[in-house]
């Protein structure tokens, strides 16, 4: 890595959430397939990672896209998406981010594109109003009415699903999804999250959950209920969370609260609001979710040899 001295990125935000996609200066990882380039990024190039998301030149909301050649002939690239403290599967924030920084940039126009990523393709609707539809990989239910014991909460009943990434969604009685609380909320599914892991509780094959999303009323009178999203490390998600959005229409639908192709309006801790819907692939069910970016800036990141922070505070 040490001969890197600059990467070009562009900022954008989907509905309050960042994402920083890389164009430019980050080797390509080798490969053939977006896991083993995926894998490449976290043994070889992970000082890369925390140098875009970390301070100084980021923060712990940062969401990172790693825009590479993409595995299928008629995708437009492969994208890895990474955070503070590592990689995910999918993001669906960072999805309707990329497709219109890809608009921004003249790679894309307005209708359909295709992507690659660790977890599988996916591809996105872009309309002429800016407005993105992404196709999601398959979600699922895994385990319904998991209870856990949380210190200071007691017992917590909650389901496991998958929307691209793991999640444990609950609602915690008495707490109000407000931004002003989002400290507490914070330390609350923390807890959650690390009682989880203390208790076994996994996702399929054993893998960590790392997302925890609670549920209430809406405040919009347009939306059908209010989240709150912890990601992996110790950031909550500003956006209603695409991939929390999928594991929720996978719970809806699997206790038949939610039919095929009826939408599902989830608002986020900062308002804003993210359609969701379900269609059947086969055995499978695949979330759409639909939301807004907007590119907020340009930038090259330089790396001074002399800097001894180039690659972020850890
Ligand atoms: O939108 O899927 C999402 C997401 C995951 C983590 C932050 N945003």
């Amino acid at each position: 890595m040490n001969d890197v001295r600059s990467i070009e990125v562009i900022d954008s935000h989907t509905e309050g959430e960042p994402t920083r996609v890389v164009l430019g200066g980050w080797p390509e990882p080798s490969g053939a397939t977006m896991v083993e380039r995926r894998d490449v990024m976290r043994r070889e190039q992970d000082a890369l990672r925390r140098a875009v998301v970390h301070e100084p030149r980021g923060h712990d909301a940062v969401v990172g896209a790693l825009l590479t050649a993409p595995e299928r002939a008629d995708a437009v690239a492969g994208v890895v998406f990474f955070n503070d403290v590592g990689y995910l599967g999918m993001c669906g924030h960072g999805l309707i981010g990329v497709v219109r920084t890809l608009q921004h940039i003249g790679r894309v126009e307005p209708g359909h594109v295709e992507l690659d990523t660790p977890v599988g393709p996916v591809s996105a609707e872009l309309a002429r109003d800016g407005a993105v539809t992404i196709r999601n990989v398959p979600a699922r239910l895994h385990r319904a009415d998991v209870t856990v014991t949380v210190p200071e909460l007691g017992e917590v009943t909650g389901d496991v699903a998958w929307g691209g990434n793991w999640f444990f969604l609950t609602e915690l009685a008495g707490v109000p999804l407000e931004f002003s609380r989002r400290a507490e909320l914070l330390r609350l599914t923390t807890l959650i999250r690390d009682a989880l892991d203390a208790q076994g509780i996994t996702g399929s094959g054993g893998e960590w959950i790392d997302h925890v999303e609670l549920f209430s009323a809406p405040v919009r009178q347009d939306a059908d209920s209010r989240n709150f999203v912890l990601c992996p490390g110790s950031a909550y998600d500003r956006s209603p969370c695409g991939t929390g959005t999928s594991a929720k229409l996978a719970v809806l639908h699997a206790k038949g609260h939610l039919a095929l192709g009826q939408r599902w309006r989830q608002e986020g801790i900062v308002g804003s609001l993210f359609t969701g819907w379900l269609e059947a692939a086969g055995d499978v069910l695949i979330p759409h979710i639909q939301g807004r970016a907007f590119v907020t800036g340009r930038s090259t990141l330089l790396f001074d040899p002399q800097d001894p922070f180039r690659y972020g505070l850890t």
